[in-house]
């Protein structure tokens, strides 16, 4: 049996290029969970488990899911096969409830390790890919529609994005939907315009929201109103043209099931850590298919190894109709990987290498790491 001899966690925090601005939060920096584990066949993966804004997105904070991961996922690990991704995280699903993005980190790590003992892509581990470059959205949350509206000119002229998500939710829905409407001017054709309420609306203002957005020219309404209300979420999907994605209502299969069955969105934004891992948003991507809800690869805005991950899944889809939001690690001031992620013609490209096909730049980590400081 290839054991599991060692289990690291790590803090790192790492500056974020300008303030990101969410309805529940401002980011100015972005902390990012490392798992690093060790075989005993000397194969080494690593994970990565980041949410936004501490605790002000999600219930596990950066420093929940390390507790998580040192105190009851590791002891788990250590009896477990290491060549047995699916069986161990079933087990660690036994003894540990919930606690998604601890679970999603260990995954990915035990799945880097397995890709790199078989020499294959952690896609083909996943089932295989469909594709080897997957189209990236940027988000414009600067705060200032004209800040925004050069950020997105400076995206376009770069070749990188030209499918934008503006965040909105924070300012009266008037405010919120005349930014909006200015950006969709200024941009034209020449890019989608999506947008990400986060939560932030009642069902009234939604109704009302989402009307003047879709005159707006919007493409994509994303959690207009409060996770867990699947009814109302219903009631605007069959309201109105412009789809509604789930985001936040999305943890993980059983939650996958419930919105397809209940009818309550068009598409799904499909994140390994809200899903609980790899696998179980491979099952969130599957339930979407099956029920023809619409497919978008989305991110809880990792550094490059979380980002990579996901990417290597979402290669997997067989439809990814409104393509991802994969670029995290374009918002950080500071690179962890010995070599950046590829970004060109608006698109990221998937390693064809073993495991992850990335590599940590460990003099870097090292500076970065809070325990060091
Ligand atoms: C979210 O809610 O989708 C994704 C992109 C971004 O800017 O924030 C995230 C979280
Ligand atoms: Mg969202």
């Amino acid at each position: 049996m290839t054991k599991i001899d060692a289990i690291e966690t790590f803090l790192i925090d790492l500056p974020t290029i300008r303030p990101h601005v969410l309805s529940m939060t401002t980011m100015n920096r972005q902390t990012v969970v490392v798992v690093r584990i060790r075989c005993s066949d000397g194969v080494t993966g690593i994970g990565e488990g980041t949410t936004i804004g501490g605790l002000s997105y999600g219930d596990e904070s950066p420093e929940g899911i390390k507790l998580a991961i040192d105190t009851y996922i590791a002891p788990v690990l250590r009896n477990a096969d290491a060549t047995r991704v699916s069986a161990t995280m079933a087990l660690v699903g036994k003894l540990v409830v919930g606690n998604h993005f601890a679970k999603s980190a260990v995954e990915t790590a035990l799945l880097d390790a397995m890709g790199k003992r078989l020499g294959l892509p952690v896609s083909e581990l996943l089932g295989g890919r469909h594709r080897d470059a997957l189209p990236v959205a940027w988000t414009l949350a600067s705060g200032n529609t004209a800040k925004d509206i050069d950020e997105a000119e400076r995206m376009l002229a770069l070749r990188r994005h030209d499918i934008f998500k503006l965040k909105i939710g924070k300012r009266d829905v008037a405010d919120d939907v005349a930014h909006v409407a200015a950006i969709k001017r200024a941009l034209g054709d020449r890019a989608s315009v999506r947008v990400d309420v986060n939560q932030a609306w009642d069902e009234a203002g939604a109704s009302r929201g989402i009307a003047m957005l879709e005159d707006a020219g919007v493409d994509l309404v994303e959690q207009p109103i409060a996770r867990g209300n699947r009814a109302a979420l219903a009631r605007l999907a069959a309201r109105f043209i412009v789809p509604i994605m789930a985001d936040e209502s999305l943890r993980g299969p059983e939650d996958a099931f419930a919105l397809a069955a209940e009818a309550a969105a068009d598409v799904f934004a499909v994140k390994i850590a809200q899903s609980g891992g790899l696998h179980a948003a491979g099952r969130v991507g599957a339930i979407a298919d099956a029920a023809g809800i619409g497919l978008y690869g989305g991110t809880m805005l990792e550094a490059g190894i979380g980002t990579i991950a996901s990417a290597h899944l979402f290669a997997t889809f067989p439809r990814l109709a409104w393509g991802t939001e994969l670029f995290g690690p374009l918002l950080l001031t500071e690179e962890i990987l010995s070599e950046p992620l590829a970004y060109a013609d608006f698109a990221l490209q998937v390693p064809n290498r073993p495991g992850l096909g990335i590599a940590l730049d460990e003099d870097r980590v090292a500076f970065f790491r809070r325990d060091r400081r």
